[in-house]
C-alpha cells in the first residue's frame, strides 16, 4: 500500500475503563468485545477485551483496556460492548460505568436503560 507524500496514516489508541458492579453475581467469564466509533467516522475493529493471566470483569473490578482506532479520532461517539465466546455459563454481566480516554481527555459513557448484558447481546454507550 502506498500513501501520498505527507499523508502518513495515523491511528489512535483509546483507553477504555470499565467498572463491573460490586454486587454479587455481577461478574462474567464470557468474552467481552468493544467497538468504538468517533464523530469523524474513525472506528475500531470489534476488539476482544482480555488481559493475559487475569480474570477480567469480576464484581467490583475496574479494568482498563487499550483499543486501537483505524485513523485519528476527533472525539469518541459510541462504544458498543458485546458478549460472545468464552464461558456462557453464569455469563450475565452488570456494568457499573464506562469511560473512554483519548489523548488524555476522558469522556464518560451513558447507557440507555439496563446495564445487564447477557450472552450473545450487545449494549451501546453514548460518549
Ligand atoms: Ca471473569
Amino acid at each position: 500500500m502506498t500513501f501520498p507524500l505527507g499523508a502518513t496514516p495515523v491511528s489512535d489508541d483509546v483507553s477504555l475503563q470499565i467498572n463491573t458492579d460490586v454486587t454479587s453475581g455481577s461478574g462474567t467469564d464470557a468474552d467481552i468485545h468493544a467497538r468504538i466509533t468517533c464523530n469523524n467516522g474513525a472506528y475500531s475493529e470489534d476488539t476482544l477485551l482480555d488481559k493475559d493471566n487475569y480474570n477480567d470483569f469480576e464484581a467490583g473490578d475496574r479494568d482498563t483496556y487499550l483499543v486501537a482506532v483505524d485513523a485519528k479520532c476527533d472525539r469518541l461517539k459510541t462504544v458498543t460492548l458485546s458478549m460472545r465466546g468464552g464461558n456462557p455459563r453464569y455469563s450475565d454481566w452488570k456494568i457499573q460505568a464506562l469511560s473512554g480516554a483519548l489523548r488524555g481527555v476522558k469522556q464518560p459513557g451513558l447507557f440507555r436503560g439496563d446495564r445487564w448484558l447477557t450472552y450473545g447481546q450487545s449494549v451501546d454507550a453514548q460518549m
